[in-house]
């Protein structure tokens, strides 16, 4: 294949419910770029038990595997990816492929990196219980008071890169700190960065991944992680 125009990395852990449904919609979306689906499926317990990966092949998805967490997964994706703008999105319907084009505008207006917010006008969230919105905020506060940035968002997993911020970056973070990490090195990189709104739907089918606090404490490892 030649240098498609857009790749899309997508980390799954057991989303048979939901991957078939994304990448038929995503097809819809994308069909005016070459473009290019890369889905990242595996978590710390081996690969998904269900049938996400026979589904993703069905639906022309290239399959690579990850055993450490959504981080690792993502950076796998990142590398083997050769689109010029790549994008990050989660398999479990909670972001809009419609929304991919604000991503790729954005890129295409001259930023490195766009992120998705829900709490700038014309994002939100159905999805996110309140101790989550406290957290995510709490995190919020922190990133911008320590590294003099100005995001309204944290742990958000919908975004579009140009190749060479993610190579300048040098992610390392393998679980839900990515983002995290993300914010952080993109101002460290001095990295142009966009906030977009984005709402953040349900969860169509399955159980969430992420831990509050488990994964909150390494939210907070990464930000503190990072000063130095
Ligand atoms: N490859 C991989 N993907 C994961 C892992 N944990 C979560 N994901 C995927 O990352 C995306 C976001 O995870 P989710 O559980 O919905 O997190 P939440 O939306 O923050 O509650 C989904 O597509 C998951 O399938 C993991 O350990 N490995
Ligand atoms: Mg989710």
């Amino acid at each position: 294949m030649s240098t498609p125009y857009l790749s899309i990395i997508i980390p799954t852990l057991n989303e048979e419910r939901n991957i078939g449904r994304l990448l038929a919609e995503l097809r819809t979306v994308a069909r005016s770029h070459t473009h290019e689906t890369i889905v990242v499926d595996g978590g710390r317990d081996g690969p998904s038990s269900d049938n996400t990966v026979k589904i993703a092949k069905k639906y022309g998805a290239r399959v690579l595997y990850d055993n450490m967490g959504k981080g690792s997964a993502l950076i796998r994706g990142f590398d083997a990816a050769k689109g010029k703008i790549i994008i990050s999105m989660d398999a479990d319907l909670s972001h809009s492929p419609n929304e991919l084009r604000l991503l790729v505008s954005g890129i295409e207006t001259g930023y490195d990196i766009c992120v998705g917010s829900r709490f700038i006008s014309g994002g939100g969230s159905s999805d996110m219980p309140a101790f989550r919105i406290f957290g995510n905020k709490l995190f919020v506060v922190l990133v911008n008071a320590i590294y003099g940035t100005s995001y309204t968002d944290m742990c958000y997993g919908y975004r579009s890169f140009t190749r060479k911020a993610l190579k300048k970056m040098k992610l390392s973070e393998t679980g839900f700190g990515i983002e995290t990490e993300i914010n952080i090195k993109a101002k460290k990189a001095n990295l142009k960065v966009l906030e977009v709104p984005s709402f953040e739907k349900k969860r169509v089918d399955g159980e969430g991944k992420l831990r509050s606090f488990r994964d909150g404490f390494v939210i907070l490892k990464t930000i503190l992680g990072n000063v130095f």
